[in-house]
């Protein structure tokens, strides 16, 4: 399909989520605006992401564009996007242009977007609640308050400006929260390109590759099954750049007897997949290294298994948590009882990062942990990961035989009504099936 027909296809989907973000706001006008582009160097843009939430509300992937929604009383959904323009479409491909844009898109009104400024005061005049984000582009909250203060000036002819400004992020957040149908079928598409591209690096390893040669692997599966881009950069760690959290060098060669740390997922039609596996370079895992897989798969099944509805966020952390604190102890890497290496701490010079966070058009997705001051319970339809890992380097102090292992093992998990789905499951992750792949 083109993406014209994608977008015409789902665009009910859409137009469903700005309903019911017209029910929660009740009255009062939404705006909110897609991602700038961003400048690489010179002349070079980097490739274009359009915002989550606009996108979200909209599924349109053209920069420059606003969704102001009107709720209550005269309500509306308007689009502002970039004019048809012959010239730059010869320069920089197609444009929907108002007209097209607003048919094909279930939109009530189109706009040009250099109109944006002029209207705005219009629409704000009289509403109760400007529901907006603020606070994380400067520019943007500066037209905020000159739209506001330029209703505020026509107070005295009876105009009223909106008494409540919002965050449009809260009401949003929830709804991003529970996936839809649609979501759904799109991130079952994404963790299954991911889980095929992990196979497809995992048959490509071997001593003397380079890092980035199977981070090429990845990325041609990822293209070449139509996902537009990697959700974020792969994470392609031997050795012992595998216990640096956030390495995205992948530049190192990969020697018999390492393991090879993996964290890679493809973003399609928006929507991230996020997968961690972690296999030896040489095919066979040593005895030491397996040691320490077993641990890790293990807590990662005590999570999984934790993943069910009314579960509070914090459990399948918590069973991750127990699983690697006895196996730490009984590997010899740290001292004493479960609870005492857990309230102390000890466990963190191993582990020093959290179970998990939803999932989604973001891969650390939009939504609270808390509520209150309460871990927020597990509903249906909500998805996070399941990532306990284990990094021990070298100056810790540990028997030689451990130095250098970094493990990660993380996938993608759908509350359901009953319990949890895997979306990631494809991806070979216990010892055999990884040696299996790996031989064959
Ligand atoms: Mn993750």
């Amino acid at each position: 399909m083109s993406d014209l027909q994608i977008a015409a296809g789902n665009s009910a989907v859409y137009a469903g989520r700005r309903a019911r973000l017209d029910q929660l706001m009740q009255r009062g006008v939404a705006v909110v605006p897609t991602a700038p582009e961003q400048a690489r160097n010179r002349d070079s843009q980097y490739p274009y992401r359009y915002d989550s939430y606009f996108y979200y509300l909209t599924g349109f992937p053209e920069p420059e564009a606003v969704l102001v929604l009107i709720a209550g009383d005269n309500g509306r959904s308007i689009l502002f996007c970039r004019d048809k323009d012959v010239e730059r479409e010869t320069w920089d491909g197609f444009r929907y242009g108002l007209e097209r844009a607003r048919e094909e898109f279930h939109f009530d009104e189109s706009h040009s977007i250099s109109e944006l400024d002029a209207l705005l005061p219009k629409l704000l005049a009289d509403q109760p609640a400007l529901y907006c984000h603020l606070g994380s582009d400067g520019r943007w909250d500066e037209r905020v308050l000159k739209w506001l203060n330029s209703v505020r000036a026509q107070v005295r002819t009876g105009v009223a400006a909106p008494a409540a400004i919002h965050d449009v992020r809260a009401l949003l957040d929830e709804m991003r929260l529970i996936k839809d149908a649609h979501e759904l079928a799109t991130m079952r598409r994404a963790a299954q390109i991911s889980t095929d591209a992990h196979r497809r690096a995992m048959r490509a390893v071997k001593p003397g590759r380079a890092e980035y040669e199977i981070e090429a692997e990845l990325l041609h599966e990822f293209r070449r099954r139509g996902a537009q881009a990697p959700a974020y950069t792969p994470i392609v760690a031997g050795g012992a750049n595998a216990c640096v959290l956030h390495y995205v060098r992948n530049d190192a060669v990969l020697n018999a007897g390492d393991l090879l740390l993996v964290d890679a997922g493809c973003e399609l039609d928006g929507y991230a997949a996020d997968i961690t596996r972690a296999y030896p370079v040489s095919g066979r895992f040593t005895p030491a290294q397996r040691d320490v897989y077993q641990m890790v798969l293990a807590a990662q099944a005590a999570a999984i298994a934790a993943v069910r509805p009314g579960a509070a966020w914090n459990v399948p952390h918590d069973a991750a948590l127990r699983v690697l604190a006895q196996g730490l102890i009984d590997l010899g890497m740290c001292e004493g009882s479960v609870d005492k290496v857990i309230e102390g701490g000890d466990y963190k010079r191993f582990y020093m990062h959290r179970t998990g966070h939803w999932l989604g058009l973001d891969v650390h997705d939009a939504g609270d942990y808390k509520r209150d001051g309460q871990w927020r319970e597990l509903k249906p339809g909500m998805v996070l990961t399941a990532e306990p890992g284990c990094y021990i380097r070298a100056g810790d102090g540990v028997p030689q035989q451990f130095a250098n292992i970094g493990i990660r093992i993380e996938d993608d998990v759908l509350v359901t009504a009953s319990g949890h789905e895997v979306l990631t499951h494809a991806a070979p992750k216990t010892v055999e099936d990884i040696e299996a792949l790996m031989r064959g």
